[in-house]
């Protein structure tokens, strides 16, 4: 597999490489990570870009001080190595008090915490000149029906956001904030459990211009959802912002597997979506491709270096598979057969009245609905043509 490069635009959380494998039922089976040493080390295999959450960096609680020693020494990596911060979260799940949630907590004291913690942030965001600011609510959620207002609850959030977006633009910073939407986990159920769910929020916000998506794989599986389909409504309605590219297989705990070490053929549609666009044209996403996955618990540091340049090696192998997707002739033609590019051709006629509509028996009573009912789509030699890419075989 050839080696990344600046164009391939890969991109890293510093909590994927430097989680320590703790998990519910058990300690953590690698020590602590130095950013300072991610950052190094991603650079030499490849990657771009870093993102983070403040806590990552900075341990919660570090007063001005201490927060600008250690944002210090993590700036020297950046500017040694070249490697830029394009996205930058905060962290509003771990510390205890944020166990019923940041924006959405029952306790209004949580709230403007909360709210102050991510504006800071927001703030720090804007130094480093990142595009991304990512709001992940895993916490925002509740496990028993009674606990929450939930009319209540989608109005905080929204306040919550929307405030946020707001500080942006009054401080003219050249952010755009990206919703992560999850099913469950850590919280029974999550508020915006699904890409669907949080377009339909940003869509009542003042200021939604700003308010988009940073979908990720696992989680949209994690709800038995598509993936590819969730991400394609996303661009379709110019809210793809961000992607968190991992693997899941099926709907149990996030995973957080390499990429395509869940799904591989969801994740070939993924990579051929991204790299080569709609086939019919339309908004493509020109982000970075970002990596939110987990070294397994059963790794040592080789591990974790392993899979993080894993990521970036099937990503690359699929770009060149969907490349080659689009480039045969028999799936040009497969395409037309399954008349995927006559989709784009709208349904009415340029200037049609809903009258003249009505009076076209071409459409309606003259149809033979037997013969159009009889047409194949050729939709499984189309499938397999893809297939036969994916593995290589054409
Ligand atoms: C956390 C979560 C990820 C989110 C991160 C951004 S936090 O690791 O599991 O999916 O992308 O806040
Ligand atoms: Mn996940
Ligand atoms: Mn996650
Ligand atoms: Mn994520």
């Amino acid at each position: 597999v050839r080696k990344p490069t600046p164009e391939d635009k890969f991109s890293f959380g510093l909590w994927t490489v430097g989680w320590n494998a703790q998990d519910t039922f058990g300690s953590a089976t690698r020590p602590w990570l130095d950013p300072v040493r991610s950052v190094h080390e991603l650079a030499e295999l490849g990657a771009s870009h870093v993102t983070f959450h403040d806590d990552d960096v900075v341990p919660f609680g570090s007063d001005d001080t201490e927060r600008e020693r250690i944002l210090d020494a993590f700036r020297k990596a950046l500017s040694d190595t070249g490697v830029t911060v394009e996205m930058v979260t905060t962290n509003t799940f771990s510390h205890p008090i944020f166990k019923d949630g940041a924006f959405t907590s029952n306790d209004r004291r949580v709230r403007r915490y909360a709210l102050r913690k991510i504006l800071r942030n927001v703030d720090l965001a804007a130094s480093l000149d990142a595009s991304t600011f990512v709001m992940w609510g895993g916490r925002e959620g509740y496990e028993y029906d009674s606990a929450k207002d939930l009319k209540a609850a989608h109005d905080r959030y929204a306040e919550g956001i929307d405030t946020v977006a707001a500080y942006i633009k009054e401080k003219g910073y050249g952010l755009r904030i990206a919703l992560e939407p999850k099913p469950n986990e850590p919280r029974g159920d999550i508020l915006l459990p699904t890409i669907g769910h949080a377009i339909a929020l940003i869509d009542t916000l003042e200021n939604g211009d700003i308010v988009g998506l940073n979908p990720e794989v696992g989680h949209e599986q994690m709800a038995g959802l598509n993936y590819t389909y969730g991400i394609a409504q996303a661009l379709w309605a110019n809210k793809l912002f961000h992607i968190d590219l991992n693997g899941q297989k099926s709907i149990k705990y996030d995973q957080d597997l390499v990429f395509g070490h869940g799904e591989l053929f969801s994740a070939f549609a993924t990579v051929d979506l991204i790299e080569n666009g709609f086939p019919g044209g339309g908004p493509t996403y020109d982000g970075p491709r970002h990596f939110d996955y987990k070294p397994s618990r059963t790794e040592d540091e080789q591990g974790v270096w392993d899979s993080a340049a894993a990521n970036m090696a099937t990503y690359i192998l699929l770009k060149e598979r969907a490349a080659a997707f689009r480039a045969d002739p028999e799936v040009q033609a497969a395409l037309e057969t399954a008349g995927v590019l006559s989709l784009s051709q709208p349904t009415l006629n340029e200037g049609e009245s809903i009258a003249d509509f009505l009076a076209d028996t071409s459409a309606y009573e003259d149809v033979d609905v037997d013969a159009v009912g009889a047409r194949g789509f050729g939709f499984v030699k189309l499938n397999q043509l893809a297939l036969e890419h994916l593995l290589g075989a054409r």
